[in-house]
């Protein structure tokens, strides 16, 4: 870490201030040879695509850092611009290079540039690992919302982990998940810059001591606290050909030096390095569970340590302007928590206000509490975030005591808006008490957030009649919605070139940055000439999703046929196993001959598990054991194919989401917060077979009810159900359902396995099913056919399709960071950038 400041070398404009890089074809080569032959030391002899990769992407990296300095100028214009921080433990990237080239638009230069030099840019975008930084939805959504905010030029900074290694990756093995380390950063990562110069120091552990103040007053000193270092790598966020650069700063954990020292000094070499480690075990992984792991010491230190190194960051900036005046601190700063993960913050925030910069916890309190906001993204109960107080106490003593404080001034506020309501004060106590004494995040999130929101409007509405009720009644003014989003340039302009191309000679390029424009393609639903080039590029995009699935799964999928897709985690609650009893269904349509007028049908699941999770785990082992029996049975040959394609992740759906004509969002209704998948195969051109959950009721409201597949119960008729639900008798009473089950109880799929899915036929079967399975069974079966029946009018489904992306606009992360911006961050743009 560089440490000599510097004293008479001072940096003067004339050497920190290049003249622009070219942005043609021609100096893109020039600048590939050069890092090719010069910098990288490679030549005519090599024999890797990655070394072509790495000058490549050394290349478009200088024209991003030129406009990320501008950027950060920008930043600092009057004292500094207000800013909003996105503080979460997820950023699931994917992969930067195509992106970047788009953005920077460098789309064609660079294709000419490689053409030139006769190499294949499929073949070098390869090369580069997916930054899989994050679980599923949450994680993605925060990369969309990184790449809107730069879009709309929105002064926001992305805070979050370097993990080193990212989600797992899957291989299947006998049908079962197999979870393998991504170690993401072994060839290195060109995408970032380390910054050691902000390297922050965070505390663990240690106890408290008190101590009186000049003033009289008692203070708190935290102390033989054992601290780690947070080193920031920035990560470049270009904005769509607009010259704005924003920042990612992820953390990664370092021993402190002293750490060394004192061991070392006992003699105890190997002792001080096995201490080290310990410090950098902090960001060695990523936690695969997209529902809370509960209990686990070391995911604490992980939320702490991200909560405090930003905090810290975001203060010294201010102290190195504002010097220790923190009036106006609320004015300039806010913080958006992705889910409870940060949550921490909010106590540490209090921390450092009064403990490093003696501020009294009125003013600490009020600057915490306004800039300050909460996302929710779950309705699950049982995936509400919970700490034990003991481990609290163990590991954040000080902070605690904070946590404490808050809860016991909260408290008196619910006393006096509730008089002599004591089971309502233990209902929104932020400590559960019990056998084991529980923080409740989100409630700590709500008392100290200005905003609390949730991602659809079915899911907002639900947290406030439900599960936040008694907050919603105490402050209905903090509750609010902002729908989910995608962002378009990634999962359209880039993903679907065929299709991107098609809309931008029919209706022009504004949609690339205002979707809703995409509205213009409307009345070319009726155009036959523009159906037909539409089915030929949704045609292409099936032949490279086939190639895909043929490659990584063995799988044939015939282009003709209709492609049913459901990529997400494995969960009970969206309802894979709904899925896979249609695709018996359909098998055993095809055993009995029942296939008059039959539409090919090729299935596609994919999706993780987070590796405790035994029945995720079955659904993937049934997905894989129901597909190997249908795919070599030679009386179904191309009337039907099942694959289950391993290691989903960003780089496979940009795959999958153009080629694919049905998408399944089938979860129980009530328990999706929104869904973001859903969003992405709309804006591609499928249609949604789906229930009334999460954001579906919003794009079957766009779409019409006439271009979407609805079935199932509602969330309230779900929650009615429940008291009575009786899935025997349904499967009794339905001679389809009836030999689907027999299919599966038969051993049918399990031949040589005997027994491994009877937990799955018991959750089936069961009254107490919380997912409700089989009593919406028949519903899907029927929809899946009226599918079926529209796909065999090809020109009715294309269509259905062209509306799909016509009126998917809503969908733009761009409107979701609008809204943020307009109701919680209040930013203003920055300024036109000069090189846009
Ligand atoms: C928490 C504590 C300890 C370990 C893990 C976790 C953890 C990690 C990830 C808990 C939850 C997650 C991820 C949740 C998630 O992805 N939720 C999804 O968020 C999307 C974006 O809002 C929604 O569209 C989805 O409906 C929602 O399921």
């Amino acid at each position: 870490m560089p440490t000599q400041m510097l004293e008479t070398s001072q940096p003067v404009a004339w050497l920190t201030e290049l003249p622009p890089l070219g942005m043609d074809a021609k100096s893109i080569v020039a600048d590939f040879r050069r890092y090719f032959s010069h910098t990288l030391g490679r030549d005519r002899h090599t024999k890797y695509a990655y070394y072509m990769y790495e000058a490549l992407v050394l290349t478009l990296r200088d024209r991003l850092w030129e406009r990320w300095k501008d950027t950060r100028y920008a930043y600092e214009e009057d004292g500094g611009v207000r800013r909003a921080y996105y503080l979460s433990m997820e950023f699931l990237m994917g992969r930067a290079f195509s992106n970047a080239m788009l953005n920077l638009g460098l789309t064609d230069p660079v294709h000419k540039a490689l053409q030139d030099m006769g190499l294949n840019m499929e073949e070098l975008a390869e090369c580069e690992n997916d930054a899989g930084l994050g679980n599923g939805g949450l994680g993605r959504l925060a990369a969309c919302f990184m790449d809107s905010c730069a879009t709309l030029r929105l002064p926001v900074v992305g805070y979050g982990i370097r993990y080193a290694y990212g989600m797992f990756r899957q291989r299947i093995e006998n049908g079962y998940q197999v979870e393998e380390p991504d170690h993401w950063l072994r060839s290195g990562n060109l995408w970032e810059l380390e910054r050691p110069e902000y390297t922050q120091r965070v505390r663990f552990g240690g106890r408290n001591e008190a101590f009186m103040k000049p003033d009289g007053e008692m203070g708190w000193r935290w102390i033989d606290t054992h601290d780690v270092l947070a080193v920031p790598y920035d990560v470049p966020i270009p904005g769509y050909q607009n010259g704005t650069v924003n920042t990612l700063r992820l953390w990664s954990a370092a021993a402190t030096d002293e750490f060394d020292f004192e061991d070392f000094n006992a003699g105890s070499y190997t002792e001080a390095v096995g201490a080290k480690n310990m410090a950098e075990n902090i960001t060695m992984v990523l936690y695969p569970n997209d529902a809370t792991e509960s209990g686990k010491e070391l995911r604490l230190r992980q939320q702490y340590f991200l909560a405090s190194a930003s905090l810290q960051d975001v203060l010294r900036q201010w102290v190195r302007v504002h010097g220790e005046d923190f009036t106006n601190f609320a004015a300039k700063n806010c913080f958006q928590l992705n889910d409870t993960h940060p949550t921490i913050a909010v106590a540490e925030l209090m921390r450092l206000l009064m403990d490093e910069h003696a501020v009294g916890w009125d003013l600490a309190w009020t600057i915490t509490s306004q800039v300050m906001a909460y996302t929710n993204h779950t309705l699950l109960p049982e995936a509400l975030e919970r700490w034990p107080v003991r481990l609290f106490r163990q590991l954040l003593p000080r902070v605690l005591d904070i946590i404490y404080e808050i809860n016991a001034r909260f408290l008196a506020e619910v006393a006096r808006r509730w008089p002599g309501d004591i089971e309502r004060q233990g209902r929104m106590s932020l400590i559960e008490e019990g056998y084991e004494q529980q923080v409740r995040m989100a409630y700590l999130a709500i008392v100290g957030s200005t905003s609390v929101n949730g991602v659809a409007a079915l899911h907002s509405e639900l947290l406030q009649q439900g599960l936040f009720r008694d907050f919603y009644e105490l402050w209905p003014d903090k509750f609010n919605n902002k729908t989910n989003g995608v962002t378009q340039r990634r999962w359209l302009a880039d993903c679907n070139r065929g299709l991107n191309t098609l809309i931008t000679e029919t209706i022009g390029a504004g949609w690339v940055t205002d979707l809703e424009e995409l509205r213009k393609l409307i009345p070319y639903a009726k155009d036959a000439k523009f159906g037909a080039k539409w089915r030929q590029v949704k045609h292409d995009n099936k032949v490279r999703l086939a190639a895909l699935i043929k490659a990584d799964c063995g799988v044939e999928f015939n282009p003709k046929a209709m492609f049913d897709v459901q990529v997400k985690r494995m969960h009970e609650y969206k309802r894979q196993l709904l899925n896979i009893l249609h695709v018996i269904h359909l098998y055993d349509r095809i055993k009995r001959g029942d296939t008059a007028n039959w539409t090919p049908r090729c299935v596609l699941l994919g999706g993780k598990a987070a590796p405790g999770y035994y029945m995720a785990k079955q659904i993937i082992k049934l997905t894989n054991n129901v597909a190997k029996v249908i795919n070599t049975d030679a009386d179904v040959g191309d009337q039907l194919k099942l694959a289950f394609l391993p290691n989903y992740r960003v780089s496979a759906m940009e795959i999958i989401c153009p080629g694919t004509d049905l998408s399944e969002q089938i979860s129980t209704a009530g328990k999706e917060a929104s869904g973001t998948g859903n969003m992405k195969f709309m804006m591609n051109g499928a249609v949604t077979i789906g229930t009334l959950d999460g954001a579906n009721i919003e794009i079957r409201e766009e779409c019409g009810d006439e271009n979407f597949f609805l079935f199932g119960l509602t969330a309230a008729q779900v929650e009615e159900r429940r008291q009575n639900y009786n899935p025997v008798a349904i499967i009794q009473s339905d001679p389809d359902i009836t030999r689907i089950m027999h299919l599966l109880e038969s051993g049918h799929f399990n031949q040589f396995e005997r027994g491994i899915f009877d937990p799955i036929l018991h959750s089936l079967t069961s009254s107490h099913d919380p997912w409700l399975t089989i009593a919406d069974l028949r519903g899907f079966l029927d929809a899946q056919q009226q599918a079926t029946l529209a796909y065999q009018d090809q020109e009715r489904w294309t269509r259905m399709s062209i509306m799909n992306t016509a009126t998917s606009g809503k969908f733009s992360t761009d409107r979701t960071m609008r809204e943020y911006n307009a109701e919680i961050w209040k930013l203003k743009p920055l300024p036109k950038m000069p090189l846009a």
